[in-house]
């Protein structure tokens, strides 16, 4: 593989995606059912943590969401208007067992069993994804992810929805982002439950690994035909600039961020120099024996969720932010620091190469299975023009070149299999709540009326004809 066009965008010909090409859209379950009491779901982390005052702005909740719980059909059928092949999906697990444990709660299923259904019915895959950050609260009054039997807990969850949809649904992702699931929920504390705790996120990142391994051997030993695969965040770091000291920064950093996740999965070991990082909050010792070995087994396909890129440097003011609560563990001396490029309404930098750098990392560092980009997209501070439309040219240019990217990193040797852009509905931005606007459909959240915006005509351009269409 040669790095030689990195810098070239392709033409002509070159602008069409390979055939077969997956394309789509992804959601997640807290993020837009609404529904929260309804058919026996029980509460999850996500309902008690917003809840809480304090924890998302402005009070919001995902009670109501975008109620796509009582509107998928309608859902369904702006999918097979955008022309997606695909949708990602996850399945709430505090729905389909509302304790974490035991039997399953077949109203919950049902709703899924619905779905599928209908997607089917329109020509559209189901992308299942597992646990997208909706743990039952019961576990977390056990304890949560930090303690080791969640992990066996997950997997058994996993086996009861597998045996249930494996006949109709092919593609399972088991996790989404176990990055932020340990470290924005036990050490940052900004996403649920909220927890500060250092080495319990140390903890969480090993079991949602280990729990993530022990669903992949439970579902490959029931159904050999399953495609199965984990979602990560990844994001390029860089040093700002070339010195010894900025470069260890990065180090760190994406030990932390991708390294953690990319090497137990992808190469079987932990890399030894992050746990040596983090050694002042915990020995590892709850890594045991056989472990990465289950963490490590086969996968199908890889998703790789992006959405910016990280530039950091060494704080000379070592320890001046250190004991307040970070989502990075023992990195009080590193900062971040900002490149001037343009942001999105969440504040990330849009950074377009990031995309085609993360795609090409995994192909040359690791012996990685397909891969798919699960999330990308954008939130922008849209609104209703007084034609009723919604004129979100800034979410089309990002859509743009990032598709531009992934040609890119295609053209030079990755196998990348498809895109699913985040997300098909304006939604639930976790902490930020309904704040955030990330679809490609407006929601009117007083009325629930779906307004597709000209991202979303655009983006039907593009899963037609299999190709990036210039932007006007
Ligand atoms: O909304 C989230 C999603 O739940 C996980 N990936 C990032 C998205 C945007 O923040």
């Amino acid at each position: 593989m040669t790095d030689s066009t990195a810098q070239t965008p392709p033409t002509g010909a070159a602008l069409r995606f390979p055939d077969g090409f997956a394309w789509g859209t992804a959601t997640a379950s807290y993020q837009i059912e609404g529904a929260v009491d309804e058919d026996g779901r029980g509460p999850s982390i996500w309902d008690t943590f917003s809840h809480t005052p304090g924890k998302v702005l402005a009070g919001d909740t995902g009670d109501v969401a975008d109620d796509h719980y009582h509107r998928y059909r309608e859902d369904v059928e702006l999918l097979a208007e955008l022309g997606c092949t695909h949708y990602r999906f996850s399945v709430a697990w505090p729905r389909v067992q509302p304790d974490g444990r035991g039997a399953l709660n077949e109203r919950g299923l049902d709703f899924y069993q619905r779905l599928v259904e209908t997607l089917l019915e329109r020509g559209i895959q189901p992308y299942v994804t597992l646990y997208h950050w909706d743990l039952p609260q019961p576990l977390e009054d056990a304890g949560g992810w930090p303690e080791r039997d969640t992990a066996a807990r997950f997997a058994e969850y996993a086996q009861l929805v597998h045996q249930r949809l494996r006949d109709r649904v092919r593609r399972w992702t088991t996790l989404n982002e176990p990055w932020c699931s340990a470290f924005l929920g036990y050490a940052g504390g900004v996403h649920a439950p909220g927890r500060t705790e250092p080495a319990a996120a140390m903890r969480a990142a090993h079991h949602l690994l280990l729990g993530h391994g022990l669903a992949v051997q439970a579902l490959r030993a029931s159904d050999a035909t399953s495609r199965l695969s984990i979602t990560l965040n990844l994001y390029p770091v860089d040093p700002v600039s070339d010195s010894h000291a900025d470069a260890e920064a990065a180090r760190r950093i994406d030990g932390q961020m991708n390294r953690l996740f990319l090497d137990p999965l992808l190469a079987g070991r932990y890399p030894g120099d992050v746990l040596d990082d983090v050694a002042e909050v915990t020995d590892g010792a709850y890594i045991r024996d056989g472990d990465a070995t289950i963490i490590g087994s086969p996968l199908d396909a890889l998703g790789v969720n992006y959405y910016t890129r990280h530039t950091v440097r060494a704080d000379p003011d070592a320890g001046r932010i250190a004991s307040e609560p970070s989502e990075w563990i023992a990195a009080g001396d590193i900062e971040f620091v900002d490149q001037g490029l343009p942001k999105t309404a969440m504040g990330w930098e849009i950074d377009a190469q990031g995309l085609y750098d993360v795609l090409t990392r995994v192909s040359r560092d690791y012996d990685a299975p397909p891969l798919y980009v699960t999330e990308n997209g954008a939130a922008f501070d849209d609104v209703v023009a007084g034609d009723g439309q919604v004129h979100d040219t800034d979410r089309v240019r990002y859509l743009h070149s990032h598709f531009r990217s992934a040609l890119r990193a295609i053209a030079d040797g990755v196998d990348l299999r498809g895109y699913l852009v985040w997300s098909l509905l304006d939604n639930f931005e976790w902490a930020f709540g309904y704040s955030r606007r990330f679809g490609l459909i407006y929601i009117d959240y007083e009325t629930q009326a779906r307004i597709p915006k000209d991202s979303a005509r655009w983006y039907a351009r593009v899963t037609r004809q299999n190709a990036v269409p210039d932007v006007d």
